[in-house]
């Protein structure tokens, strides 16, 4: 595995590179075009100037997080096929570029969804959690502003305002689309993109959905373990792989996560490895990476993925806010360096475990 970090890029990220270079273990990032909308193509000197930015500072882009696809795809408008071809564009130009993996979701209108972006446990640190009771009090539309008020000045990923200040008109236009279509056009996409991310070795990993249920009624598709080998075998190429994201499938108290990633041999591309703390179900909050501090076991989650030879980008995932770090919620330095420090540790006693068998 190569540990990496997520990177926003310099205009849009409180953490530095050379601040992420000095985490033991650190060889790489997972960037993106923070500022591109999703829909619109990548342009290639962009790619080529955060590329050598990233090297220039001693690391290596493993990776995009993600390139967004646009919601006519995921409706399957008839303009989908223009935004496709953006989108194979991107693709073309990633791959020109030599960058070969690239995270996406198929999330209708939110991507990522909690209720406090900032609750404070006993310990002074502070963590996003979820209450779906929260949820089912409030409309679309005020959940938006709540999440972009309380965001400290940032923009969270999949929360654009630009798109999401029209959250009415794309509730309307997403009512026809049942959990069917949209797995139906999540396939039309994958099939359409195949041969540029053929061309160029490209593998993208579908983000699965967070939380992974049905969020104000719009379907969610990618929710656990048979979901995800369903995708893989609809469109079973190389080309069509997984994020396996530990916080994302482990919403669901019943997803065994190092049973999903056996389930899923050759076709992990990316692993977000962090923990959550369940208090009832559709009640959780996010914890610290240790195992002992959330619901999950984080050893095992290492594990199963060594056990399936998985050799990707891992990094950590959201972080608590401690040491008064102001950033965006869940991406800090410091929680997410204490996280990639023990996923180190837990991979370098796996390794050696082995050897002394
Ligand atoms: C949240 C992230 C997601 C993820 C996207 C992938 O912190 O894990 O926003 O990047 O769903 O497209």
């Amino acid at each position: 595995m190569k540990m990496t970090m997520r990177w926003y890029g310099s205009q849009f990220d409180t953490v530095t590179l050379q601040q992420i270079k000095q985490i033991p273990g650190m060889t790489g990032v997972i960037t993106t075009l923070y500022d591109i909308p999703a829909g619109e193509k990548w342009p290639l000197d962009k790619i080529q100037a955060i590329k050598a930015e990233v090297e220039a500072a001693g690391l290596k882009i493993e990776g995009i997080e993600s390139v967004n696809v646009h919601d006519d795809i995921k409706i399957g408008l008839p303009s989908r096929d223009k935004y496709i071809q953006n989108y194979i564009e991107s693709l073309e130009n990633l791959g020109k570029c030599g960058i070969d993996m690239v995270c996406y979701n198929f999330m209708p209108v939110f991507d990522w969804t909690r209720t406090d972006l900032a609750k404070e446990r006993p310990d002074g640190s502070t963590v996003m959690a979820y209450d779906q009771a929260k949820v089912d009090a409030i409309d679309p539309q005020t959940f938006f502003d709540t999440t972009t008020t309380n965001s400290n000045g940032f923009v969270m990923p999949g929360w654009e305002p630009e798109r999401l200040g029209h959250v009415k008109e794309l509730f309307d236009a997403y009512k026809d689309v049942s959990s069917e279509k949209l797995f139906d056009n999540l396939v039309y996409f994958l099939k359409a993109i195949g041969p540029v991310c053929e061309k160029y070795g490209i593998k993208m990993a579908i983000h699965p959905d967070d939380p992974s249920w049905p969020v104000f009624g719009l379907p969610r598709i990618i929710t656990g373990k048979d979901a995800l080998v369903k995708l893989m075998k609809a469109v079973d190429k190389p080309y069509n792989g997984v994020t396996f994201c530990a916080g994302s499938l482990g919403t669901n108290p019943k997803n065994d996560l190092p049973a999903i990633i056996r389930a899923l041999p050759g076709r992990i591309y990316f692993a977000h490895v962090r923990n959550l703390h369940h208090f009832a179900p559709g009640l959780f909050e996010e914890a610290a990476h240790l195992s002992s501090d959330g619901s999950f076991d984080l050893y095992e989650i290492c594990r199963a993925l060594d056990e399936i030879g998985f050799d990707g980008p891992v990094r950590p995932d959201h972080g608590r806010m401690i040491w008064g770090e102001k950033a965006m919620p869940g991406y800090g330095l410091y929680d997410r360096a204490l996280g990639a420090t023990y996923i180190n540790g837990l991979f370098e006693a796996i390794e050696k475990s082995k050897k002394s068998k």
